[in-house]
């Protein structure tokens, strides 16, 4: 009897042996076995509702693919700090240099950040995992305004990263009497002037969308002669424009090389502030919505179905979710934060910049628009193209 109680726990040391300690393991974080699974059968005990984090079950390394200058590095040192896995980042433009990337297959990412339409795209090509809400015990800080949203309902594929507003940032030694139309970056006789010194966003539903706000029609129409008439007002656009650019805009407008552009808020934000220790801000920067309209948009977070390391990508979505977290990251990067307890902890700068227009107003909101995706329609990307290639 006692031999056999000997051996039992001979055997039960061994098993725990092989089933590994508390190192992290490099490429898959369920072990060597190498077999993906999923966060639903995560194959121990998973992260719970209280918060606790399976240290066993975190991967080495995380793979982030994000917008350019989307996220304080100062983070992801710290989720290293507490978690020992390191955030590989690489970074995108456009959600449909993204999508193509992921679609292409093997991408080697585990976490991406979409765009609203673009979730549904993701989701739609079964190229993104769904979310364990057992391991997100910090989506109760989100405010719930923004959760449930057309592009993602029930919030199975993501959880809301940023959001923000596409408008016009220029500067207001140039343009003293302020700017409230989108003819300050598409009538040909108003742009003339600035020849070389402006730039338009390079996105193939951003600058049509602006195009067709101009032109008085929501951003998502689909009418082939209105379409043609936006691509017109593009094409006659192109030899005033110094670029399409949606990557460096922020440090173009705070040196004076750009004196308007076609922005989103975070990237107009950041010309005005500064980013980190990368490079300081104008003060002279302001950003409107045109009485026309503009985009409202919101980026999210979701994981790829071929993510070796599910598991760990959770708790990362889920540290970012934290509102100290979350404010750091709105304070660096300059957009809006959907975490309503992080609210609370922005500095008196930042609010005051969302009151100057870095933020809509309820005024403003009115002239918002959603961009929506219609299924299986390649309208503004033959537009985009016809737009590119003239
Ligand atoms: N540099 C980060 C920019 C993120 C902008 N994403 C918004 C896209 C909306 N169409």
């Amino acid at each position: 009897m006692l031999r056999r109680s000997l051996w039992i726990v001979i055997l039960a040391l061994l098993l725990a042996a092989c089933g590994g300690g508390n190192e992290a393991s490099p490429g898959n974080e369920y072990g060597s076995a190498g077999g993906e699974q999923s966060a639903d059968t995560p194959g121990g005990t998973a992260a719970t509702a209280s918060g606790e984090v399976d240290r066993s079950k975190l991967s080495a390394e995380l793979y982030f693919y994000n917008w350019s200058e989307y996220v304080d590095p100062a983070l992801l040192e710290a989720f290293e700090a507490e978690y020992g896995v390191k955030v590989i980042l690489d970074t995108y433009d456009s959600n449909e240099d993204m999508i193509a990337k992921v679609r292409a297959g093997n991408s080697g990412y585990d976490l991406v950040i979409p765009s609203d339409y673009a979730v549904t795209t993701l989701a739609q090509d079964g190229l993104v995992a769904p979310l364990d809400k057992a391991l997100l015990p910090n989506i109760t800080h989100l405010d719930p305004a923004l959760l449930d949203q057309y592009f993602d309902q029930g919030n199975t594929y993501s959880m809301p990263y940023m959001y923000g507003i596409s408008g016009i940032a220029y500067n207001a030694k140039d343009f003293p009497n302020g700017i409230d139309s989108w003819a300050a970056l598409l009538d040909p006789a108003q742009i003339e002037p600035f020849t070389g010194r402006f730039s338009m966003l390079d996105d193939e539903r951003e600058t049509p969308a602006a195009a067709l706000k101009w032109l008085g029609s929501s951003l998502n129409e689909e009418d082939p002669a209105v379409l043609q008439q936006a691509q017109d007002i593009l094409i006659a656009q192109k030899p005033f424009l110094a670029a399409y650019n949606s990557s460096d805009v922020n440090r173009k407008l705070a040196s004076g090389e750009y004196v308007l552009a076609h922005a989103w808020s975070g990237m107009a934000m950041q010309a005005r502030n500064g980013l980190g220790e990368d490079f300081s801000g104008n003060p002279d920067i302001r950003f409107v919505i045109p009485k026309e309209g503009g985009m409202i948009w919101m980026d999210n977070i979701s994981i790829l179905k071929d993510s070796p390391n599910i598991y760990t990508a959770h708790v990362f979505i889920d540290f970012l979710m934290r509102p100290e977290n979350a404010a750091q990251n709105t304070e660096y990067i300059g957009y809006l934060t959907p975490n309503k307890d992080a609210v609370p902890l922005l500095s008196q700068e930042v609010k005051d910049l969302y009151a100057e227009g870095f933020a809509p107003d309820e005024t403003v909101r009115e002239r918002l628009e959603w961009a929506q995706r219609v299924q299986g329609s390649t309208a503004f990307t033959d537009l985009w193209t016809a737009v590119k290639g003239e």
